[in-house]
């Protein structure tokens, strides 16, 4: 089964670099409905939880520097075939594997500040935007 939801940040170096509006541009024109967002800076902890499958990876310990070194912008997005489109839309992990037109192809820095996250399944699209927003944030 496939739910209508996913779950994004916009990562400190697109913000940085002053991306945001491009990417909910290119978001929202694909056809995803912003149903919830806010604009927020993760602490280590919540950066280390967030990404804790990644925990025993050698990028780890940059990953939750990177990811916590400034703000980020999270939402869920909604769409039929949410997580695929939206990792469609994004592209590659590494930017330089990505398609052209891509979120990542068009944004990313390198495959370690790549502007974008977007949940991989369902059932982590669902843990994730609950990990960001209580129930009253969603709307
Ligand atoms: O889902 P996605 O973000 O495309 O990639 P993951 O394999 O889940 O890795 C999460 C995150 O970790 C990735 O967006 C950048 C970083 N990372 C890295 O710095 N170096 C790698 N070789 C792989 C991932
Ligand atoms: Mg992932």
């Amino acid at each position: 089964m496939t739910t209508n939801r996913t779950f994004t940040m916009i990562k400190p170096d697109a913000v940085e670099k002053g991306h945001i509006g491009a990417i909910l541009e290119k978001i929202t024109s694909a056809g995803f409905k912003i149903v919830a967002m806010k604009y927020t800076q993760l602490s280590k902890r919540d950066a280390e939880e967030f990404y804790a499958i990644h925990k025993e990876r050698p990028f780890f310990g940059e990953l939750v520097t990177f990811m916590t070194r400034g703000p980020i912008v999270s939402a869920i997005l909604e769409k039929d075939n949410a997580v695929e489109d939206f990792r469609a839309l994004i592209g590659a992990t590494n930017p330089a594997d990505a398609a052209e037109g891509t979120i990542r192809k068009m944004f990313a820095t390198d495959i370690a500040e790549n502007a974008v996250h977007g949940s991989d399944s369902d059932e982590n699209a669902a843990i994730e935007g609950a990990f960001h927003f209580s129930g009253r944030e969603i709307y």
